[in-house]
């Protein structure tokens, strides 16, 4: 097992059962011109964890641990879109709407896609979600289960949207998730200050959250003692 400091309390997981999953960190939120931007909000908080971000999946990929990715985003003919999911707040675009960046959220546009900084690569999963939890009317759960994961590590967007409710859903299918404090980022300081709060509250009650710094110095540990 490797042990990383976390709150509340330590967090063990182990090196074989384990995977990343990085949530939406998509143009269409990290980016002006899209769904997040439309929204009225500032962005720039977003794209700072990129480099973060980009340091975590390049942890996974040293010592060859899965990564997975989601994109939020709908079909083209808004088929698999609520209109009650269409007709939420009061953006200057809808989704499904035509932007600088392409159609928002519609799966192939250039707003869909992973940041560049980001892209996945070869082998790595991406999975197209049309909500904001990344196990609903996905395959996530099925694939999860093919490599025999029981932990998982969460980052990317927002913190008390997708992330919150992915991490959610990941604790009652029995996952032990971590959550990386300075990987995860919301258009809401107190929002995210909360979800963190929240998330390990009771002991634990949705799951733990450490920095990136406090993961690297655990498997580095457990590379020296290899
Ligand atoms: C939102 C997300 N905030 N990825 N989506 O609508 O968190």
């Amino acid at each position: 097992m490797i042990t990383v400091e976390a709150a509340p309390f330590s967090y063990s997981f182990p090196p074989d059962k384990v995977a990343l999953i990085v949530i939406d960190m998509q143009r269409d939120f990290v980016e002006p011109g899209g769904f997040g931007d439309t929204l009225g909000n500032d962005v720039a908080r977003l794209k700072a964890i990129i480099p973060t971000v980009a340091a975590l999946i390049g942890l996974f990929r040293e010592k060859g641990w899965p990564v997975i990715h989601t994109r939020e985003g709908h079909r083209p003919d808004l088929s698999d879109l609520p209109p009650a999911k269409r007709g939420r707040g009061n953006p200057t675009l809808r989704i499904g709407d035509e932007g600088p960046m392409g159609r928002i959220l519609i799966q192939g546009e250039a707003g869909h896609a992973i940041v560049p900084e980001l892209a996945p690569v070869e082998g790595e999963i991406v999975i197209d979600k049309p909500g904001k939890g990344s196990f609903y009317a996905t395959g996530l759960a099925a694939h999860l289960a093919r490599i025999g994961i029981t932990h998982l590590v969460i980052a990317g967007v927002t913190t008390e949207v997708c992330v919150q409710t992915t991490m959610r859903e990941a604790n009652d299918r029995g996952f032990d998730c971590l959550l990386i404090e300075d990987a995860t980022e919301s258009y809401f300081a107190a929002f995210k200050a909360a979800t963190l709060d929240m998330i390990r509250a009771q002991g634990a009650i949705v799951g733990w959250t450490a920095p990136l710094a406090a993961l690297v110095a655990a498997v580095a540990r457990e590379n020296e003692a290899a």
